[in-house]
């Protein structure tokens, strides 16, 4: 018997990826596991990929909507997007084939806070999930599986799709075991009762997955890592938001509204928050929490080193470094750190409770402190909205963070109307670029604008939001929140013109 599946009944469903793939139809709905490159279904998409070029070649229509935790990898996003097999695809996504695809409008894409996808599922707001494909790392005797690297919505597909297709990835560390945390207890209202988890360490369910064996319909093995890219090593931009946002930390403890031990750190994806962390720990903190959705490199290490004590997340997004750091020290790891299904680490009635701070990028933020998290010029998706909005609106403090300029200094960062709203004036609280740190809490709208573009704007653009302003202040018909409307969205047809333009 293969180690790996130690379920006689399961383990009598083994088949090739190609045979398992065979058994998705077009038009199906497909709940794959996979959250920010991690844990995702290595083989069976692509052999699915494989199948719908062959049905397109035959002259047949063959798309799925696929749902996932949050982005892939090329394996699955970007082999399905490829083979035009996507027509619907949720929640966050990072993949350049799909990111194209959805730009130019051959795939829909909804893009939801990640903490609600279960519950828009357990609605029926999605459909009938017809097929879920998840890797695991293992196959216990009782049939329960070991998850892999990230938990994601894997739970929430397991329990409503019809037939289930697992992948057991034996490159996966046996030593995840132990690690994660699934909570069985989630209902729908009116008969939700709170979450009873009060601290981020704290275990409220059971290290694996449920699911009934009559509904498995094929298992497959692979043997596959993770892929993830490098991060970037931080430059001085992000050395300078980091070194802003703790010096800012320092300054709350001094004036008492933050401990020692600050609170519950989110912090979001990208180079720069990976960045920021690396300041916590020249900043001299020890013995932090943090309550998020992804560890990325910067996260393990302050983990390694003890600045951050216990960690709830819901994915391990590592470099190739990082993964083998991991492993080299997994029951360190396995001590200090719990993988939770999606919808309790994103869950805003734990965000709200934890009094989380919320660390996160951005693409741009306007005078009033609205902030643009997912699109390019108004139009184009970068990513998504991910899991930042559940931590933004509900943490105990939100910080958006972004150089000035982007683009090789073609467009600031601080704008006069942000082009697409993600994060909405009422839901940010402090917004760092390289220049400074605008702390808008307790602010009116005019006096947020003045206060961001003195500490926030890069000085090329200082001259030119100012001028705004003050024309704004004189020459709107209300003052609350003055706005020259036809004018302060040429700022990106300014860019469109003259800059470069990514999707
Ligand atoms: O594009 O690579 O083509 O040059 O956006 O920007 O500077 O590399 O920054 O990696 O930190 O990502 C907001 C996208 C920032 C990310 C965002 C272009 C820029 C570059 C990336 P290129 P950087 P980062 C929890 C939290 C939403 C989800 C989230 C993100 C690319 O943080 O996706 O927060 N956030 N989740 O050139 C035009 C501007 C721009 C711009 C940047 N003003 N105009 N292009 N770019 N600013 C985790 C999860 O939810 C899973």
């Amino acid at each position: 018997m293969n180690t790996r599946i130690a379920h006689a009944g399961l383990g009598a469903r083994l088949m090739p990826a190609e045979q398992a793939a065979g058994l998705i139809r077009p038009g199906m709905t497909v709940g794959m596991s996979g959250f920010t490159g991690a844990g995702y279904p290595k083989v069976v998409p692509q052999a699915l990929a494989a199948h719908i070029v062959a049905a397109h070649e035959r002259g047949e229509a063959f798309a799925l909507r696929v749902l996932t935790g949050a982005s892939t990898a090329p394996e699955l996003d970007g082999a399905l997007a490829k083979a035009g097999g996507i027509e619907f695809r949720l929640p966050y996504q990072s993949d350049p084939e799909l990111r194209a695809r959805i730009n130019s409008g051959q795939i829909e894409y909804m893009d939801i806070h990640l903490g609600q996808v279960a519950q828009y599922t357990w609605f029926g707001f999605l459909g009938k999930i017809d097929v879920a494909v998840v890797e695991v790392a293992g196959i216990l005797p009782d049939g329960r599986l070991i998850p892999s690297t990230s938990v994601g919505n894997n739970k929430t597909w397991l329990d409503l799709a019809e037939k289930v297709i697992i992948e057991v990835n034996h490159r996966q560390p046996l030593g995840l075991d132990g690690m994660h945390d699934i909570y069985y207890g989630t209902a729908l209202p009116p008969q939700r009762k709170p979450i009873p988890l009060l601290h981020p360490g704290d275990r409220i369910g059971e290290p694996y997955l449920r699911v009934d064996p009559a509904k498995v319909i094929a298992v497959v093995e692979s043997d596959a890592p993770d892929r993830l890219g490098r991060f970037a090593p931080p430059d001085e931009a992000c050395r300078r938001i980091a070194g802003h946002l703790v010096e800012f930390f320092r300054h709350e403890i001094r004036a008492g509204r933050l401990g020692e031990q600050l609170l519950p750190l989110q912090s979001g994806v990208g180079n720069i928050a990976n960045a920021v962390l690396g300041g916590l720990r020249e900043g001299g903190f020890r013995g932090l929490t943090a309550f998020t959705e992804v560890i990325q490199d910067g996260m393990l290490e302050l983990i390694g080193d003890g600045t951050i004590a216990t960690a709830s997340a819901t994915a391990l997004s590592l470099s190739p470094e990082g993964v083998d750091e991991f492993v080299r020290n997994i029951a360190h790891y396995r001590e200090h750190i719990v993988l939770r299904p999606q919808e309790i680490s994103n869950h805003a009635e734990l965000v709200r409770r934890l009094g989380c701070i919320a660390l996160n990028g951005m693409v741009e933020a306007d005078l009033y402190g609205n902030v643009n998290s997912t699109h390019v010029a108004g139009s184009s998706i970068i990513n998504g909205i991910g899991g930042s909005g559940d931590f933004a609106r509900n943490g105990f403090l939100s910080c958006f963070l972004s150089p000035s300029m982007a683009k090789n200094g073609a467009i600031s960062a601080l704008v006069p109307f942000v082009s697409h709203v993600d994060h909405t004036e009422h839901d940010v609280g402090v917004i760092v670029t390289e220049q400074g740190l605008a702390d808008l809490r307790g602010l009116s709208p005019k006096q947020r604008a003045r206060t961001l573009i003195a500490h926030c704007a890069h000085p090329d653009y200082r001259a030119q939001l100012e001028d705004y302003f003050d024309r704004a202040c004189r020459l709107s018909r209300g003052k609350h929140t003055p706005h020259l409307l036809d004018e302060s969205l040429s700022w990106h047809q300014r860019f469109l013109d003259h800059g470069s333009m990514r999707a």
